[in-house]
Parts: structure tokens; C-alpha cells; sequence
């Protein structure tokens, strides 16, 4: 499923991080500290449930979810919403729709250059990271 996705990333840029935390109401002084963080993905897929976990020094945040069908998302420890989310494999691109309190909200996932990219978009801002893979995995 997810196979090429798989694997630990770390975080190489993050461009807009704050613009798209403003989007989500996130207080600034969460947001202060949260733009400075180094983010780690690590993708795993098993049994067709594909887990991304987002890891940092100041949270973590896990998803677990099955292609193409809906489930219930909260987002504890972040912006604490309660989303109806679906992801779904547009081409190449891994893309999640996040409905809930805010508009044109969700994430896309695919690579590029050998490495992991995500964009991050809520109400007309988009965030871009990118991560390179683990040195030991590659
Ligand atoms: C999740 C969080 C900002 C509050 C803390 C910052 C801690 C590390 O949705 C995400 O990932 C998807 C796609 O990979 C899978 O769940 C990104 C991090 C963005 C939004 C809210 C700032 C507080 C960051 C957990």
C-alpha cells in the first residue's frame, strides 16, 4: 500500500508551519515553540492499517488509519478537534481530507528527489515539509 512511504524520516525544511498553525487557532505561545521543532514521520504499514507517527521533543501525535475508509480523528495535543478524516490515494500522492470546524483542511504525502514531502493545508495556508530518510535505512 503505503510501501514507498514507509520508513523513519527526519525533517530537512518546513516552510509555512506557523501560517497553517494560525489557520488551526493554535495560541502563539504553542506556536513560538512549535516552529522550532526538528519533526520525525515514521510510516509503517501492516496488515492494510497504515500508522504515521509524528514525533518531536515537545509532542508526539500518531494516526492509524485504512485507505479509502472514513474514521474519526482528534487531534489531542495539537489543535484538540474531532475530524471526519479519509485518505485516499490520489496518483502518486497520499491524500488525507480532514472535515471538521475548518475548511479545506487536510495533508498530502509523496516523494520526491528520494524523499518524503508533505504539504499541510487548512483555510488557504499550506505548510511544505520535507524529510530525508534515515541515514541506517537507506
Ligand atoms: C501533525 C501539528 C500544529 C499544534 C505542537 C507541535 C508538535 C509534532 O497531520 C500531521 O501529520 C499527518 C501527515 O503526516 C499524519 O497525522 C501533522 C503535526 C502538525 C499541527 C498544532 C502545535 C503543537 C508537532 C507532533
Amino acid at each position: 500500500m503505503a510501501a514507498g512511504l514507509c520508513g523513519t524520516w527526519d525533517m530537512v525544511s518546513n516552510v509555512n508551519f506557523d501560517g497553517y498553525m494560525v489557520a488551526l487557532g493554535v495560541s502563539t505561545t504553542l506556536r513560538k515553540a512549535a516552529v522550532k521543532l526538528k519533526q520525525k514521520k515514521v510510516i509503517e504499514e501492516k496488515g492494510g492499517v497504515c500508522c504515521i507517527k509524528t514525533l518531536s521533543a515537545l509532542r508526539n501525535y500518531t494516526c492509524s488509519f485504512t485507505v479509502g475508509h472514513q474514521f474519526d480523528e482528534v487531534t489531542k495535543g495539537l489543535d484538540n478537534q474531532r475530524l471526519k478524516s479519509l485518505v485516499r490515494w490520489e496518483g502518486e500522492k497520499l491524500v488525507c481530507e480532514q472535515i471538521g470546524q475548518k475548511q479545506n483542511r487536510g495533508w498530502a504525502h509523496w516523494i520526491e528527489d528520494g524523499k518524503l514531502q508533505l504539504e499541510l493545508f487548512c483555510e488557504g495556508q499550506v505548510c511544505r515539509q520535507v524529510f530525508r530518510k534515515k541515514e541506517s535505512e537507506k
